[in-house]
């Protein structure tokens, strides 16, 4: 059934010749998404566009991420504002590459993050109900076509266990709760009820796997990720 709508996918974009084959990757926090980007960085015809989280930590001197995790009732709103412009951004930004790599998409900012802190109540309805009217107008009127999206799943305890090994300052408030509830969202969206709208077809991979031997997954899903010719 995968293969099938892959297939559909690849045909769509052989009927808009000149169009790039755009491979989204989602994941909890911690899942490997960098990890993945830059293996997938090494082949010809790829252009990787990693997600901005540099410019969310320095906005013209200011940190949107850290306000975000400090106070999250107050900033919420502002990061997740930011977040959804810069993630259009990569959307559009044109590129001369076969392939079109991204980091996260517009849509799990939506459906996973601002999903969470709707219920959560830390963000009110009035401020959910302005990104959600900017998010409808977006999806609606702009390109912003995925062709393949690869899931990284992951378990909570282990993407909890990296992130605190990491130790990015900003995310030592992240509990290990928040990281379930956040498998859980993406779970529904991407594997088990489809609980919104999936923008393309979902390949999902193990990405429990450390990070010496999973090289051999993403091998072993090369030529789906890549859109290649059998
Ligand atoms: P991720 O987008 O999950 O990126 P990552 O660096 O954890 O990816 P990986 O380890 O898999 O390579 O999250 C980056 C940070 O931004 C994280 O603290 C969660 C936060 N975030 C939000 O709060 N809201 C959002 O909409 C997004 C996309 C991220």
């Amino acid at each position: 059934y995968l293969l099938q709508k892959v297939a559909r996918s690849i045909l769509k974009k052989n009927m808009q010749p000149g169009r790039p084959f755009i491979v989204a990757v989602e994941g909890n926090i911690g899942s490997g998404k960098s990890t993945f980007l830059e293996y997938f960085n090494n082949f010809e015809g790829v252009e990787v566009l990693s997600e901005p989280v540099e410019s969310w930590r320095n906005l013209n001197g200011n940190n949107l991420l850290g306000l975000m995790y400090e106070d999250p009732k107050k900033w919420s709103f502002t990061f997740q504002s930011y977040v959804q412009l810069t993630m259009l951004q990569n959307h559009l930004k044109p590129t001369k590459a076969s392939i079109k790599l991204m980091e996260r998409s517009i849509f799990s900012a939506r459906y996973c993050f601002v999903e969470k802190m709707k219920r959560d109540r830390i963000l009110p309805h009035s401020s959910a109900a302005v990104l959600d009217a900017w998010f409808q107008w977006i999806t609606n009127s702009m390109n912003i076509n995925i062709d393949l999206i690869v899931y990284l799943r992951t378990s909570p305890e282990i993407v909890y266990q990296r992130i605190m090994e990491r130790n990015r300052p900003e995310e030592k408030l992240v509990s290990l709760e928040y990281i379930q509830s956040l498998h859980e969202i993406h779970e529904d969206w991407l594997n088990n009820k489809c609980l919104h709208h999936c923008p393309a077809p979902v390949l999902i991979i193990n990405a429990d796997l450390d990070k010496a031997i999973i090289q051999r997954e993403y091998q072993h899903w090369k030529s789906a990720i890549l859109n290649e010719k059998p």
